[in-house]
This record gives structure tokens, sequence and C-alpha cells, in this order.
């Protein structure tokens, strides 16, 4: 009588175990996917920036819904006069969110043209911000708009966005500007953070369902 009804409740337990178990491996596989999807990258894209004979930064900037791809103009000269196909330079000058590094104190010359409705360009840190034409029909790009500024004489990161509303994805319309070295980058150790309390609350759940199915088995064994 005794022996049964430990072996009913120890096939129960043993269950429950098994159930909460799968749950916790999921969240914790859940929140690792989580963090490597949204590892901050600090690598920068489309090379090293390059400046004109004056000095200068030449950059080109496409709006469209809903990003801002940019390009640098000098770098894509040089490629073209190399012999390279001008869509492919452009490929692989593209870049998205964000780029850099300009020099500190630099002058920066952008080329801002829209694809598809009207769009704006606002980086505040510099005072700049201009509206932004939509092409007529038949033209793939709208009349170009042209802003100078002097870049910030100090590491840091200034953030150009748009500020016509374009639509849905409106707010993800921004790209950063890398002057010198940035900004320190918290990103990184906030991902290893997550990463190590995850391991931990994970190891410390393994630990304890162990224990527990260690206890349910000396019972099963000594009843
Ligand atoms: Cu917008």
């Amino acid at each position: 009588m005794m022996s049964k009804y430990k072996y009913k409740s120890f096939a129960l337990r043993l269950e429950m175990i098994k159930m909460n178990l799968s749950k916790i491996l999921l969240f914790s596989l859940l929140v690792y996917i989580l963090a490597f999807a949204t590892l901050p990258t600090s690598a920068a894209e489309g090379g090293e920036l390059m400046t004109d004979d004056d000095g200068n930064y030449n950059i080109r900037i496409e709006a469209s819904q809903w990003e801002f791809k940019a390009f640098d103009l000098v770098h894509l000269d040089k490629l073209i006069a190399d012999g390279m196909d001008e869509e492919e330079a452009m490929d692989g000058l593209e870049v998205k969110h964000r780029i850099g590094s300009f020099g500190k104190g630099s002058h920066i010359i952008l080329e801002i043209v829209s694809r598809d409705v009207q769009h704006g360009f606002s980086i505040n840190e510099v005072d700049v911000s201009i509206a932004l034409n939509r092409p007529i029909v038949g033209s793939e790009f709208g009349s170009a708009s042209i802003i100078e500024f002097d870049a910030p004489n100090e590491n840091t990161i200034i953030s150009g966005f748009c500020h016509v509303f374009c639509g849905l994805g409106h707010p993800d319309m921004k790209l950063k500007f890398v002057i010198g070295e940035g900004l320190p980058n918290y990103g990184l150790g906030v991902f290893w953070a997550v990463i190590a309390i995850n391991t931990l609350i994970f190891g410390y759940t393994l630990r304890s369902v162990l224990t527990q199915i260690e206890l349910i088995t000396s019972e099963v064994t000594t009843a």
C-alpha cells in the first residue's frame, strides 16, 4: 500500500520536474537567442572615410521609407577612377545606421536626396535641418539638398534623423555620425552581463532540479 503511493508520487513529481525543466530550458534558450540577435556591432561599415583635396568629407545620403543609406562620394570617385563598376562600388560603400569616423572639427558636406516621399534630415548637435523634395514623376531621386557643417571638436556621436513624418517606420530613420573615436560603447558590457545572469539563473535552477531528482531517487530506493 505504502510503496504504491510512493511510486505514484515519484512519477508525478518527476513529470512536474520534467515540465518545469523544459520551460526553463526554453526560456534560457530564448534569452540567449535574443541576446545574440541584438549583439552590438562596433565594426565600421563601408570602410574608412576619405576627404577631398580641401580636406572635406563629401557624403551622399539617400532617404527612402524607412532608412538612410550613406555613401562616401570621395571614396566612390576613387574606386570608379580605379576602374570599378559604379554599382559595385556603391554596394561596397553603402552604410546604414552609423557612419564614421569623421575627423574631429572636420568640415562635412552632405548631399541628401529622397527616393520616394517627402523626408527631412536634422542633426540637432550641429544645428542643421533640411526638408527633402520627393522625386517628380519619372525620376528616381528628388532634387538634392546640400548641408554643410563642422563636426564637433571632440570624440562624440551626433545623430541625424528624419523630422518629416513619412509613415509607419518614420522613427527608425536615423543615421549616426561617429566623430573621432566616438563615445564609449556600453552595449558589449550589457550583452555579456545578460549572458552571465542567464547562465547563473539556469545553473542554479538546474542544480535545484538535480537535487530534487536525487532526493526522489533516494526516497524510491529506500522505500
Ligand atoms: Cu520620416
